[in-house]
């Protein structure tokens, strides 16, 4: 006879004691959402502790996964028990690289969790995932969790600027400080990291950065406590950089806690969730009032009866006269 599904609640206490397959489980019941997801972000709200959350980012193949592999493998050194969330493993590139990773690792180390997200077809999407995986991480006791992202978009910029210590990893040649700076990574850095800085143009890079880093002084856009993030050069794929990078996120996580920043930050990472979970559940609500209550609102609109600004308000109205 097969063994009966385990609920929630039990894969979550096997997960808290240390079982890794109930917590692959529950971080596939993540990807999905829904109301399993849901009772989950409330148990794992009552055990979360304070990890470090760490976001990394930086173009596609600029090394983030190799430098992520050796700052894996000093934190468990380090006696450490790091966990790793890889999120948009869409393309297959990511997805085959991450997965090598993930198997190399989980077979060699009991101490680190190495895991990609996929999200497709979860209505939410990232905004709801990542937050409760990186919960869910810190329930079982994973500390530091690091959210790897590939790209320079605004979702990575969402999903990096939302971490306690966000880094961005450049790579010589691509025009790769342009392209962050336009994507607006530059405000939400803290430690960027020059990766293959065994190939020609590294150093240029750096001058770049640090030519940007200096005009947004000048403009006044950074932090009001003189931070500066540091540019540190990296060749991960020789070993050479990865203490250095972490050291520096180290210091920075320092500097979050004497200014006081560290309560900023989470303050804004809860909001941001809390927007994200109201904005779902509005736009399910808006879809549901569109199917039944105010069908006829929107066919009148539909034939330009009425306006669709027209519409819209009828249909609030309604929304607000009805119990929520
Ligand atoms: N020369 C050189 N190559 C490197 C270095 N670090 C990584 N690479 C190579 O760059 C390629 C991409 O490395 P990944 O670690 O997969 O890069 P990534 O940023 O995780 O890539 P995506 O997840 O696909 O965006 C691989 O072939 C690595 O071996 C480095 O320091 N120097
Ligand atoms: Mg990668």
């Amino acid at each position: 006879m097969a063994k009966p599904k385990r609920t929630v609640e039990e894969l979550y206490a096997a997960a808290r004691g240390g079982e890794r397959r109930a917590l692959g489980r529950l971080l596939t019941i993540v990807e999905r959402g829904g109301l399993d997801a849901d009772a989950l972000s409330e148990l794992a709200h009552r055990d979360a502790g304070n990890a470090h959350i760490v976001g990394i980012t930086g173009s596609p193949g600029a090394g983030k996964s190799t430098l992520v592999g050796r700052l894996v493998e000093d934190l468990v050194k380090a006696g450490k028990q790091p966990s790793v969330l890889a999120v948009d493993p869409s393309s297959p590139l990511t997805g085959g690289a991450i997965l090598g990773d993930r198997i190399r690792m989980e077979d060699g180390d009991a101490n680190a969790f190495i895991r990609s997200m996929a999200t497709r077809g979860h209505s939410g999407g990232l905004a709801l995932a990542v937050p409760l995986a990186v919960r869910l991480f810190d329930a079982c006791g994973y500390d530091p969790v690091i959210i790897e992202t590939v790209g320079v978009g605004q979702v990575e910029v969402d999903v990096v600027g939302a971490a306690d210590t966000a880094v961005v990893v450049m790579t010589p040649g691509m025009g790769d400080a342009v392209q962050a700076n336009k994507a607006g990574l530059l405000e939400v850095a803290d430690v960027f990291v020059v990766n293959k800085a065994d190939r020609p143009g590294a150093n240029d890079v750096r001058r770049d950065l640090d030519l940007m880093l200096d005009l947004s002084h000048m403009t006044g856009q950074q932090d009001e406590s003189g931070y500066r993030p540091p540019i540190v050069m990296a060749s991960a794929i020789n070993g050479d950089g990865n203490e250095e990078v972490w050291s520096m996120v180290e210091a920075h996580r320092q500097h979050l806690r004497d200014t006081g920043e560290e309560q900023a930050r989470r303050r804004h990472r809860i909001r941001t969730e809390v927007r994200s979970r109201l904005a779902q559940a509005l736009s399910e609500v808006a879809e549901q009032l569109m199917d039944e209550g105010g069908a006829d609102q929107l066919r009148r609109a539909e034939v330009a009866e009425i306006s669709p600004n027209h519409a819209t308000n009828e249909l609030l109205n309604q929304l607000l006269k009805e119990d929520l």
